[in-house]
């Protein structure tokens, strides 16, 4: 199976109608969609996702913001799939990130930065299992397969 990875719109990205923006990007890029949701999330989520930040000052407004509006949940796959993502997402900080990137194109805070993505392939199959159940994750052929790899 090809490499897969967790992309969520955050609360600032589904409010600023930034989703389809951030869709085609993935889509032109080549990638394939094979999970979505959108969801308001439970403080319990919200604390579980970000268990790596949990002693760091901003973890309680981190856990408030992301638990504030709908989210939308994505797996998208395709080879390289977690770099790919986090090169076409750009640096945490938006005001560093490249332009070209989803961050430095529409963003210039560091903690309302719109879009989230995992960083590496254990981080991906972890935050997929939090958010999804393996029934709703599809496999399917894409015409284009085989120009892409
Ligand atoms: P990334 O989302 O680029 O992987 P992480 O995992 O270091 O970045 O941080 C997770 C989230 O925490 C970021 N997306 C951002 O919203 C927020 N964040 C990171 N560093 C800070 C900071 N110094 N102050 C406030 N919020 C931060």
């Amino acid at each position: 199976m090809a490499e897969r990875t967790f992309v969520m719109i955050k609360p600032d990205g589904v409010g600023r109608r930034l989703v389809g923006e951030c869709i085609k990007r993935f889509e032109q890029k080549g990638m394939k969609l094979v999970g979505l949701k959108l969801q308001i999330l439970g403080e319990d989520v919200a604390k579980a996702h970000y268990d790596e930040h949990k002693e760091r000052p901003f973890f309680g407004d981190l856990v408030s913001f992301i638990t504030s509006g709908p989210t939308v949940q994505m797996v998208w796959e395709g080879p390289d799939a977690v770099a790919q993502v986090r090169k076409m997402n750009g640096a945490t900080d938006c005001k560093k990130a490249d332009m070209g990137t989803i961050r430095g194109d529409f963003g210039m805070s560091l903690q309302n930065n719109m879009i989230h993505a995992s960083d590496s392939v254990e981080t991906a199959v972890r935050e997929i299992a939090l958010y999804f159940n393996e029934n709703e994750l599809w496999s399917y052929a894409m015409p284009d397969d085989g120009w892409l790899q």
